[in-house]
């Protein structure tokens, strides 16, 4: 593929007015009409031919204002059609059928079968696998859809919009007919045919109109459905309140269906699913799923605003709807359950997974310029920085000036395909403020670095606060310019209240925001009458790396007192990880690993302080993850020696705390009717957490065996088999308790994913052996993307020790996964392949084994362009 720039966007040359589309479905030979109208764009040149985009197609006729059109006017391959000698300025219509083959469609784009559904995906390019058209979200119509298909196969037949009407045809056959009266992109274009159950429900919106809402799962798991019909209900609600965004069709649906590369697709009215985020039960989901299917199900619905009525004039432009409605996704569950908590939640995993992306080789801004692969943008950075850039936006402007631009953005660009810059603009004419050099958070990759220091001068009773900020180099952009970065603050003094200074030189500082506008810049805060601790990037305002060196009394003082809890989680992070990275090193060199007492003291008591929310104590004992200490290594990294460090110091706590985490457990252990709100799912987070560290304490399974043996939820039940496998992994009862699960959930596949991720991330350098035996396991269905990611994905992603064994097997294997994956579904494999772009911070000879698989999958004879493109940029 050839890389496509930002800068050579020019508009179509023609205009698409309307598409009417007919579908006779059939397994392996669908037949497409597509009757498209076009009219030429004014000023452009009347020689201008009319080309349509394609992939894999075969065109079997084609029509010109309904008659043949001669061999000599046009030009078909599968990649594309081009149409010439068009008329200067009147509306012309082309009529093209194509065949196609939805079963043997193994990428899952386009028009494809999945457990004998049909169902459709077509972001970002999957339309032009079904027919020639247009392919680009800069081409709005109105779409007109007709499906036929066999009556008993596939009683249901949907695709975006309002139901029309249909019939019978024929002897065996029906049809229906749907007209989506909102002009919309083809990547929002869905059908889905087949036989599902449903769950109905309705939902009268603000303006009094009522809602049909049905959700499309296989026959019997409707009872799973409830939930995320729950979770919808709450987001047309939500959005109504918070944004003032009312739903605009008839009906709203969701189809829930088994094989789906990503986690879920907003086509208009018609959203499609991945089941992992739609089916959820106590028996069969944990709390995470929960969770998950919340924010997945809000995110889809959201994005009916920002997204399908307001969508993108290019992809370049993705993070437009894609960060603001990560953005709108992370306000609405903050709102559903503890704002700081999840807060917490969202920034260890902006940390874990789009700063590692924003520090190697495959960095790029949040509105990138150039790609070669589209599908290999749908990123962390685009996704969860791009909804932080949202969240500094609204910190800038404050709520109200936030809500301003927003409604603004609505009303200007309803019906657009928009631009980054149009966004910007709104906030700009609703408050007035010059965000100039704040959109280069859009257009600079790489995490800024924060250097701070502070001093207090008692006699004049001042603080100063020095910062310094550097952006560093990424791949095509070697120098930066300095950013505007908002950080939240508040000096906190000695008895634990919240100084205000009389005033403040250096810089703009409003309310208790900080604006860091200049590449070094000092801050004087004056009539301070004692010494205060200053806690910096509250909330995690701005979505930096802070290097503050700060005393570890001053650490404790936040942790203690800090008014805003996550703040308070930040000083308990900023405490541990530099004893887990001495932790590693003493490790790697062969020392005995010793933990200050006083940070396990203040972690313990963090534990046991029973005015905290449970999920607060339970993330405040989840210390910071195997990689989480080597990005803060940062080179040389020793993946086993980071694994005995950690390891050293929960043993250390486990010890020490072991009457805390009896009285926790305990505590926690007689559960009471299962709710999975985020109240009860806190209670369980710290109970499992409890488990954790009692069974590290007495080395023994005999706790997980009975948490194992008593549990009456998911959440229980896979922490209890998770601790007996990864701490006892050849125990007689982790073999009786795999076995177990493994029969109880044999029909359920979303549970068996479990069974295999739990297997998959058991540290050693067995994993390998253990992966592949499990891979000929019957269960082990390849054509499956979620099966392939708990097993293959999470080996890779999150077993540090097992994937980087020091003999390089785990890479060897994994590119061979890849090129066999590749060619069944290119998407997938180079999404696989992104968990080697961190391979330059390993130790040498590590990093020489990656090296050689990755050059092993760059040399292979024929790659995807996904995977070409992945591994060109790993390797570069
Ligand atoms: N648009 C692709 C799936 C999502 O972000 O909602
Ligand atoms: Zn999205």
């Amino acid at each position: 593929g050839r890389i496509v720039h930002l800068a050579d966007y020019r508009p179509t040359d023609f205009v698409l007015e309307r598409v009417d589309l007919t579908f006779e479905l059939d397994p392996t030979e669908t037949k497409v009409e597509a009757r498209l109208i076009f009219h030429r764009r004014e000023g452009v040149d009347a020689n201008a031919p009319l080309v349509l985009d394609g992939d894999d197609l075969t065109m079997t006729s084609l029509l010109f204002d309904q008659i043949e059109l001669d061999p000599a006017r046009y030009t078909a391959t599968p990649e594309s059609l081009v149409i010439r000698d068009l008329p200067e300025s009147t509306p012309f219509e082309i009529t093209v059928v194509t065949m196609i083959n939805p079963e043997a469609n193994t990428q899952l784009m386009g028009l494809y079968r999945t457990n004998g559904i049909y169902a459709t995906q077509c972001e970002a390019e999957g339309f032009r696998r079904i027919t020639y058209f247009p392919d680009r979200p800069d081409v709005l119509a109105v779409y007109t859809i007709n499906i036929i298909a066999d009556k008993a196969a596939n009683p249901l037949l949907l695709s975006n919009g309002n139901f029309l009407g249909g019939a019978g045809f024929g002897p065996d056959k029906h049809f229906a007919a749907w007209f989506d009266p909102h002009p919309k992109p083809s990547y929002l274009f869905a059908l889905v045919a087949g036989d599902l159950g449903v769950v109905e429900d309705t939902f009268t919106t603000m303006s009094g109109r009522d809602v049909a809402l049905k959700i499309y799962v296989e026959h019997g798991k409707e009872p799973r459905a409830t939930y995320a019909m729950d979770a919808l209900k709450r987001s047309m609600k939500w959005d109504e309140d918070v944004f003032g965004r009312e739903y605009d069709l008839d009906i709203f649906m969701i189809v829930a269906v088994s094989d789906f590369n990503m986690g879920a697709m907003e086509n208009k009215g018609l959203n499609i699913f991945n089941d992992k985020y739609v089916l959820a039960d106590p028996e069969t989901a944990t709390d995470q799923d929960y969770a998950n299917i919340e924010a997945i199900i809000a995110h889809e619905y959201f994005h009916n605003w920002t997204g399908n009525r307001i969508t993108c004039r290019d992809w370049f432009q993705l993070c437009l709807k894609e960060g603001l409605t990560v953005y709108r996704d992370h306000e609405f569950s903050a709102d559903m359950r503890s704002r700081s908590v999840k807060r917490i939640a969202e920034v260890r995993h902006l940390r874990s997974e789009q700063f590692p992306e924003d520090a190697g080789p495959l960095a790029h801004p949040v509105r990138p310029t150039k790609y070669r692969e589209i599908n290999n943008f749908y990123t962390t950075t685009v996704y969860e920085k791009g909804s932080e850039v949202t969240r500094m936006i609204a910190t800038i402007l404050g709520r109200d000036g936030f809500k301003k631009g927003m409604d603004l953005y609505f009303e200007r660009h309803d019906g657009d395909a928009s631009t980054v810059e149009d966004f910007v603009k709104c906030f700009e004419d609703a408050s007035g403020k010059d965000l100039t050099q704040f959109s280069l958070w859009y257009h600079q990759a790489g995490t800024p670095q924060i250097t701070v220091s502070s001093a207090y001068d008692a006699g004049a009773k001042t603080l100063t606060l020095s910062l310094e900020q550097m952006v560093p180099a990424t791949p095509g952009q070697s120098t930066k310019e300095p950013m505007h970065i908002p950080l939240r603050f508040a000096l906190i003094s000695e008895n634990g209240s919240e100084a205000s200074a009389s005033s403040v030189s250096g810089g703009e500082v409003t309310g208790d925001v900080l604006h860091l506008t200049e590449r070094a810049q000092t801050f004087t805060f004056s009539g301070i009458g004692s010494r205060p601790v200053v806690s910096l990037n509250r909330g995690f305002s701005a979505p930096v790396t802070l290097h503050f060196s700060q005393g570890k009394d001053d650490l404790i003082h936040i942790a203690r007192h800090d008014s805003d809890l996550f703040a308070r989680w930040q000083a308990i992070t900023d405490i541990a990880l530099p004893i887990l990275t001495s932790a590693a090193k003493t490790a790697q060199a062969g020392g005995t690993i010793e933990v200050a007492p006083a940070f396990i003291d203040a972690l313990l008591a963090v534990a046991a302080d029973e005015t905290l929310e449970p999920a607060f104590r339970a993330q405040a004992l989840s210390l910071p993850t195997e990689a989480d200490i080597a990005r803060e290594l940062g080179g040389n990294n020793d993946p086993d020696a980071i694994h005995a460090g950690r390891e050293a110091v929960l043993s250390a706590i486990a010890k020490a705390g072991a009457a805390v985490f009896g009285t926790l457990h305990a505590a926690h252990a007689a559960s009471g009717a299962f709710s999975p709100d985020a109240d009860g799912a806190g209670k369980r987070a710290l109970k499992n957490s409890a488990l954790s560290f009692l069974t590290l304490a007495e080395n023994t399974p005999a706790l997980a065996a009975d948490a194992f043996a008593k549990a009456d939820n998911m959440t229980d039940l896979s922490q209890a088999l998770t601790i007996l496998a990864h701490r006892f992994p050849d125990a007689p009862e982790t073999k009786a308790a795999l076995s177990a699960f493994e029969s109880r959930f044999a029909e359920n596949p979303l549970v068996l994913d479990k069974w295999f991720t739990i297997q998959a991330t058991i540290p050693g350098a067995d994993a390998l052996a253990r992966v592949q035996s499990l891979m000929k396991s019957p269960n082990f269905t390849p054509s499956n993307p979620n099966r392939v990611r708990s097993l293959i994905g999470t080996f890779a992603f999150s077993n540090p020790t097992g994937f980087n064994r020091p003999d390089g097997a785990g890479y060897g294997f994994y590119a061979e996964q890849i090129l066999a994956i590749d060619p069944r579904n290119p998407q997938l494999a180079a999404r696989l392949l992104t968990a080697l772009r961190s391979w330059r911070l390993l130790e040498p000879v590590r990093a020489e084994h990656a090296r050689k698989a990755l050059a092993t999958i760059e040399a292979a004879p024929s790659l995807s362009t996904d995977v070409r493109d992945i591994v060109e940029r790993v390797l570069k």
